[in-house]
């Protein structure tokens, strides 16, 4: 199978970390959403990433998507979020904040970079400094109040690289709104997951797209 995606993408990189983690063996096509959109869209047609191609030519999009087949794959046992019940509901909360700060991210490199004419919507832009911040405290707050490594014990999971690759991409995209005093559980989860072997081979320093 391949993975389409620059890993300077939040949802990539958590996808790829996630396959290295299982042990899955993928080709990495690292296609531009922008540059690459006519390679994208015969298997994807929204053209965007992450898209996961599968040995039968079958195409997975949206991260989420894909790795609810990868965690099928490797099945219950491996999986890194629980298989049912409220531990898993609470997972997939936060999950679905982080990746919700990640579509605010990168809206907002898309509105800062893609308009020429200096005609950024100031409500939107608002909106969305308003969403990561209220998301930020929220997490903030819940990771502050876990002693254990991970959000849901001793072994990573999804949140966890969810939280840290959101985290990364967004100190990188808007440094002005991650200040890591503000949120210093958050600062030292994406410490902690930075640091592990997986994290420093998937990465790539952000490449916004030059509208042109
Ligand atoms: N909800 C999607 C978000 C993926 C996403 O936003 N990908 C961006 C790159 S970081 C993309 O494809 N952008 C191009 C576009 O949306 O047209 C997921 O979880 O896979």
């Amino acid at each position: 199978m391949f993975l389409i995606g620059q890993y300077d993408s939040p949802f990539v990189r958590r996808v790829a970390i996630a396959m290295r983690l299982y042990d899955l063996s993928f080709e990495h096509r690292p296609w531009s959403t922008f540059g690459d959109g006519d390679k994208i869209a015969p298997f994807n047609p929204l053209r965007r990433v992450p898209t996961l191609v599968l040995d039968d030519g079958g195409a997975l999009i949206e991260s989420a998507a894909i790795l609810d087949y990868l965690d099928e794959l490797v099945g219950p046992e491996k999986a890194m979020i629980a298989a049912q019940g409220p531990a898993r509901r609470s997972g997939l909360k936060t999950i679905a904040l982080a990746t919700g700060l990640g579509d605010k991210s990168v809206s907002l490199v898309y509105e800062r970079v893609l308009r020429k004419d200096d005609n950024r919507s100031k409500i939107w832009v608002e909106r969305c400094e308003v969403q990561i911040g209220g998301v930020l405290e929220v997490l903030e707050k819940e990771r502050a109040g876990i002693a254990s490594p991970y959000w849901f014990g001793e072994k990573i999971g999804h949140p966890d690289i969810a939280v840290a690759c959101v985290l990364r991409f967004t100190n990188e995209a808007h440094p002005r709104l991650f200040d890591a005093a503000r949120y210093p559980a958050l600062a030292a989860h994406a410490a902690r997951c930075e640091a592990l072997a997986v994290f420093k081979e998937i990465q790539q320093p952000l490449i916004p797209p030059s509208g042109d």
